[in-house]
C-alpha cells in the first residue's frame, strides 16, 4: 500500500453491494458474507462473520469472529477499529451507511481512501487467482465448445441461457459468472442485451456471452454462430471480426499500452466494410467480478503487465441486422499472452 494506513476495513452491504475487494483479500470461496467485515493489518487478515457464513471462513482457514446481531458487531468493530489512527477504506465499493458504522466505531480515526491502490493490487493475480479464472475459463470452453449440440433452431433466447447455465454447473461452476447472453438475429447487434423469449429462426445470428463462476472467479468468453447457412455478409462479418481479434492477440505482452492494442483490433475492422460498427473498447480486466480493475482501451489507457487477466472482444455490430463478437480471455506474459479460453473460433452453424 503506498498509503500509510494502521488496516484496512472492507464491509459489504447486502447482495448485491458486495465489496469485490473482500473476497480478494480474504479468499474465501464460499459464502454470502452479507454485513461482514475483513479488517486487515501488516499482521494479517481477520474477518468478522455472523453466523451464516461462519463455517466458510473457518473453512478457509482466515481468523474469525463470530457475531449475532448488529449491537455485537458494532462492539467487535469498537473493539479493534478504536485503536487505530488511520483506517484505509475501498470508497468504490462500501455503502454511505456502513461508512457511518465504520466512523461510529473508531472514533477519532481518519479514514483514507484507498480504493485506487486496491485496485491497482487486484489488476495483478497472485498464482492461486490465475488457477480459479483458469478453471473457470476451461468450464466456458467447454460448455462454448458444445453449443451446436444443445441449442437448436425454434430454441427461446432464454431456453438456450438456461441449458449454458445448467452445463456450466453440470461441469463444476457454482453458478454463471454473470447473467447469460443469447442474442438471436438482430438483437445480436445490442452488446449488452440480455435473454428474451425470442426463437431461433434460420438465417440468425445467435450469439452468446457467458461466463462461469468459480471458487468466486469467473470467466466471460463470447461466440457467435449462424442457423443454418450463412450469408456472405454474415461470413464476411464474421472473418473481419475474428481478424481483428487476433491482431490484438498477437499484441498483447507485458510493457505494451491497451490503446495500442485497442487499435490494432479497431484499424482491422475500421479498414473494412464494417467500418465504425466496432462500438465498445476491445478489453477490461477479469478476475472475482466481470468488470475486473483494468482495461484494453484507448479511452482508459494503461501499460499492460504480467499477471493481468483481460478479456481480448472485438465486435462489429449492424442495427437491423445483427452482430458478431469474439471474446477470449488472457493472462499477460513477459513475451506474450496466455490464451485462457479455449474453444473454436471459426463461424459454427447451428
Ligand atoms: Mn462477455
Amino acid at each position: 500500500m503506498k498509503k500509510d494506513v494502521d488496516a484496512i476495513v472492507l464491509m459489504n452491504a447486502v447482495e448485491p453491494n458486495l465489496d469485490c475487494s473482500f473476497f480478494y483479500a480474504t479468499g474465501i470461496p464460499n459464502g454470502l458474507f452479507e454485513g461482514c467485515l475483513a479488517v486487515i493489518r501488516p499482521s494479517g487478515v481477520e474477518v468478522l462473520t455472523s453466523e451464516l457464513e461462519a463455517l466458510s471462513a473457518k473453512e478457509a482457514g482466515v481468523k474469525t469472529q463470530v457475531f449475532e446481531n448488529g449491537d455485537e458487531r458494532m462492539r467487535l468493530m469498537k473493539r479493534r477499529l478504536s485503536r487505530f489512527k488511520r483506517i484505509g477504506i475501498n470508497s468504490m465499493e462500501l455503502t454511505l451507511a456502513n461508512h457511518r458504522l465504520i466512523k461510529k466505531a473508531c472514533g477519532k480515526a481518519k479514514l483514507v481512501d484507498i480504493s485506487r491502490d486496491l485496485f491497482d493490487a487486484r489488476m495483478i493475480k497472485q498464482p492461486d487467482e490465475i488457477t480459479r479464472i483458469s478453471k473457470a475459463c476451461r468450464i466456458a470452453s467447454e460448455v462454448g465448445r458444445s453449443i451446436p449440440d444443445f441449442v437448436s433452431e425454434g430454441m427461446l433466447e432464454t431456453e438456450a441461457a438456461a441449458e449454458i447455465n445448467y452445463w456450466m454447473m453440470r461441469l463444476g461452476a457454482a453458478g454463471p459468472g454473470f447473467t447469460t447472453t443469447a442474442a438471436f438475429g438482430t438483437k445480436s447487434a445490442e452488446p449488452h442485451y440480455t435473454p428474451s423469449r425470442r426463437k431461433l429462426r434460420k438465417g440468425n445470428f445467435a450469439l452468446f456471452d457467458f461466463g462461469a463462476s468459480f471458487e468466486r472467479y469467473v470467466s466471460d468468453m463470447t461466440r457467435t454462430f449462424v442457423c443454418g447457412t450463412p450469408s456472405k455478409r454474415q461470413m464476411e462479418m464474421h472473418e473481419i471480426v475474428l481478424r481483428a481479434q487476433e491482431e490484438a492477440l498477437d499484441m498483447i505482452e507485458e510493457g505494451v499500452h491497451g490503446e495500442d492494442v485497442d487499435n490494432a483490433a479497431r484499424n482491422v475492422i475500421d479498414g473494412s466494410k464494417f467500418k465504425g460498427c466496432f462500438i465498445h473498447s476491445t478489453g477490461h480486466g477479469l478476475g472475482i467480478s466481470v468488470h475486473d480493475p483494468g482495461s484494453i482501451s484507448s479511452a482508459r489507457d494503461m501499460v499492460l503487465r504480467k499477471g493481468m487477466v483481460l478479456t481480448v472482444e472485438p465486435g462489429a455490430y449492424i442495427a437491423g441486422f445483427g452482430g458478431v463478437r469474439i471474446e477470449d480471455d488472457v493472462l499477460v506474459t513477459k513475451n506474450g499472452c496466455k490464451v485462457l479460453t479455449a474453444c473454436p473460433k471459426d463461424l459454427r452453424r447451428i
